[in-house]
């Protein structure tokens, strides 16, 4: 039987809307769905090699209880009854004897966030937490500083800007199509595009402007650029007056910080910092300077992220065509949203988080999200008591959180770590119990809520029946919730009932996604009026002195310091991804991995010369944390400070062979330091040596 299915990618987090195409019961081809803007017929790689992650029989194929030691990979196949009872079972144990609270949930947010985080409310467990604080936990608490909304609320107008300036986000390799797709838009109608990054990227191959910044100094030139915007006059004087809090502060602040004293700094010179200064002004406020999506590198990158967002609201580029805009949700125009389970009623929690987020000791990242790279400590520590489960829930804190070996010390420490997953990531082979869910061509998923300029609902619908013995994450937490005395906060047994009994009271039913996958609350795109912006400060305006970073104790406008100190030779290591893999998901993915099936270390040439280290020569990094053998890439595209590696290299699991031991881990060696106001870890702030073998 032939089909054709509207559904959502999820090859990576971007989830763009696809359409599959089904020959007698298997998936022939993928594409876009170009019912939606922006979307076009071509997917990016990972998109289009989605039905080789299907078809590979390297991935987790039933569910899986471990037979040797932690690590070793010996595991017996068992029912889903069995793993069920297993994990139930251990799961009534430890809440019994210790609490709900020493339960934790880590997961990569996904459409059915709101079951995982009802099975732990219902539990009560406080411990949920996602991966946005490790993705980007500081541009939240940024964008809360100045607007009252969160980065997840404000979106970019790239179709119709005039010009953009990207620090480190690589959009043409680290990339979703509607980015992308609207962004090449802007730039065949003529809009500019400034890149910066210590190294030269495919983005940086396509920018009108490219500054091969020192790492780590990014704040410096956007202190300076401040310094010439107010000196100049180059803002957008109605807009400042009206809707700026702060901005004769700010004023002061910057004078010291002049583009000569920039280009000491960042190696920018003066004369170009002026430059890009008084070119962007003359397109505000149809102009972006991106907030970033990774906001995960320094100790200071509240800071960092905030000084990007006030050169947006300088030249008034909030809430504007070709800027920035806030997304508007189906009570705009008088709809409702999809239900979550959460909106149920549950007992009361006492504890605090694992990561004291919302009190005192932590106050400022946001608890929706947690801070995931707490984890490690708060197991080890016990502190604030004892962790003694852990579901990783398609997340791979191994991985994902810096200081793999100090996470295994950690993990060593848990009653239970149970993994429901697609792949044998590293977390995975390491946990007790492995639950195998359907991937995203065999499953329906829970309702996407997409607010934007236009608000609208996306699913994601089954393609084609498991091939293997797997099954939807939400009826897992389910089978598991009913076990263990909570069933009745899963109303539903099939992923369609709970689809429906989130559509009720929306108007629409699942019929109604069938011709074009998703459905709009209205026809219009929505800005709100600029004179009547509702931000949600306390001061009602964009706050440049903040109320929330002052009231909780620290400063709006610190003076700069430049973040860790190069000794002895030493390189500062920095990471990204690459436009071939997500993350540390798809190395092991057949298509993908035949494209690239290794990382290597960038490192500068005259760097390497004076290292003796020849392109290509296996060479060993170390940091102070760890070390491990990686091949070199010897090269003028990269700043003589840094070294640079893919993330999502190095995995451990022997049953994905063809990933198994290929390239290094960034996580083996960075420190688990992070921003303690903002909340993002600081991937950026490890030094390492490299020396050949
Ligand atoms: N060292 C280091 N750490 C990092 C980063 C870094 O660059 N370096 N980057 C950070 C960033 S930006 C992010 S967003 C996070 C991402 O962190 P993670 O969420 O840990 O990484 P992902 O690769 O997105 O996916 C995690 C797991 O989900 C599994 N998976 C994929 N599809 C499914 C599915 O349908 N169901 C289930 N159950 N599992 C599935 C994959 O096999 C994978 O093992 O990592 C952060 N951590
Ligand atoms: N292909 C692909 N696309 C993806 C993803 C994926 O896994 N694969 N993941 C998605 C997710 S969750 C995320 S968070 C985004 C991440 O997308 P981006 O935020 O664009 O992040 P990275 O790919 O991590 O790239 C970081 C870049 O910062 C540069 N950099 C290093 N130090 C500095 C510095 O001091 N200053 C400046 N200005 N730049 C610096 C690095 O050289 C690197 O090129 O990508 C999304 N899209
Ligand atoms: S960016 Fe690529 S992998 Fe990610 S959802 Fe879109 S098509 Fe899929
Ligand atoms: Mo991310």
């Amino acid at each position: 039987m032939n089909k054709e299915v509207y559904s959502i990618c999820f090859m990576c987090s971007m989830r763009c809307p696809i359409k599959v195409k089904v020959k007698d019961g298997h998936v022939d081809w993928v594409e876009g769905n170009k019912h939606v803007a922006g979307i076009g017929s071509s997917l990016c790689p990972r998109g289009s090699a989605g039905k080789s992650m299907l078809y590979d029989d390297q991935r987790v194929q039933s569910p899986l209880i471990r037979v040797g030691e932690r690590g070793s990979g010996n595991f017996r196949k068992a029912s889903w009854e069995e793993a069920i009872d297993y994990v139930s079972g251990r799961l009534k144990e430890i809440i019994d004897k210790n609490g709900g609270h020493s339960v934790a949930l880590c997961e990569r947010t996904q459409f059915a966030t709101h079951v995982s985080k009802t099975f732990l409310k219902a539990i009560k467990s406080p411990n949920h937490c996602t991966h946005d604080a490790i993705c980007k936990g500081s541009v939240n608490t940024a964008c809360r500083s100045l607007f009252g909304y969160t980065d997840g609320q404000v979106g970019i107008d790239y179709a119709n800007t005039k010009h953009i300036v990207l620090y480190g986000r690589n959009i043409f390799e680290s990339l979703g199509l509607k980015e992308v797709n609207s962004l090449m838009k802007a730039l065949e109608k003529g809009a500019k595009l400034t890149y910066i990054d210590p190294r030269v990227t495919v983005t940086a191959s396509k920018a009108h402007r490219y500054w091969m910044i020192r790492p780590g100094t990014d704040l410096a030139l956007n202190y300076a650029l401040m310094h010439v915007i107010l000196k100049e006059r180059l803002y957008n004087a109605g807009f400042v007056s009206k809707w700026i809090h702060g901005v004769n502060e700010l004023r002061d602040f910057v004078e010291e910080y002049t583009p000569e004293w920039a280009e000491a700094e960042t190696g920018i010179s003066a004369e170009e910092i002026v430059s890009l200064a008084r070119e962007i002004s003359k397109n505000k406020p149809s102009v972006v300077f991106h907030f970033g999506y990774r906001g995960a590198n320094h100790q200071n990158e509240i800071y960092m992220r905030r000084s990007i967002l006030m050169l947006n609201a300088l030249m008034g580029s909030v809430e504007v065509k070709g800027g920035l805009f806030f997304k508007k949700g189906p009570a705009e125009v008088g709809g409702k949203a999809a239900r979550k389970l959460t909106s149920q009623d549950f007992p009361k929690i006492d504890m605090p988080r694992f990561d004291k987020v919302g009190t005192k000791d932590f106050p400022l990242p946001d608890p929706n999200h947690g801070v995931g790279q707490i984890l490690p400590y708060a197991i080890l520590n016990e502190d604030p008591y004892p962790i003694k489960a852990l579901i990783a829930y398609r997340m791979d804190p191994l991985m994902s959180i810096a200081d793999s070996n100090q996470t295994k010390r950690a993990f060593d420490k848990l009653d239970l770590l149970v993994s429901i997953e697609i792949n044998y990531s590293n977390t995975a082979w390491y946990s007790d119990v492995i639950l195998p869910e359907s991937t995203y061509f065999e499953r329906t998923d829970c309702v996407q809520q997409a607010n934007g300029l236009k608000p609208q609902m996306f699913l994601r619908k089954k393609a084609v029946e498991p091939r293997y013995d797997t099954m939807d994450g939400a009826i897992i937490l389910k089978k598991i919730g009913e076990k263990l005395g909570i069933g009745e906060y899963f109303p539903y047994e099939t992923m369609e009932d709970l689809v429906n009994w989130q559509l009720e009271g929306t108007g629409f039913t699942m019929e109604d996604f069938e011709k074009k996958g998703f459905v709009a609350y209205g026809p219009d795109k929505i800005f709100w009026d600029r004179d009547n912006i509702p931000f949600k400060t306390p001061s009602g305006k964009i706050e440049f002195k903040s109320s929330l970073l002052e009231d909780a104790g620290f400063e709006s406008f610190p003076k700069y310091e430049h973040i860790g100190q190069s000794e002895d030779g030493k390189f500062r290591l920095v990471i990204g991804r690459s436009v071939f893999h997500t993350h540390i998901s798809t190395q092991n993915v057949p298509y993908l991995n035949e494209q690239e099936s290794e990382n290597k270390l960038w490192i500068n040439t005259a760097r390497a010369n004076e290292l003796g280290i020849k392109n290509n020569a296996v060479v060993e990094v170390a940091s102070s944390c760890g070390k491990g053998r990686i091949k070199a890439f010897v090269t003028d595209l990269i700043h003589p400070e840094a070294v640079f590696m893919l993330h999502g290299y190095g995995h451990e699991a022997g049953r994905a062979k063809r990933s198994f031991n290929k390239g290094l881990s960034d996580a083996l060696l960075q420190k688990n330091i992070y921003d303690e106001i903002g909340g993002s870890p600081a991937f950026h702030d490890t030094f390492v040596t490299v020396n050949p073998l």
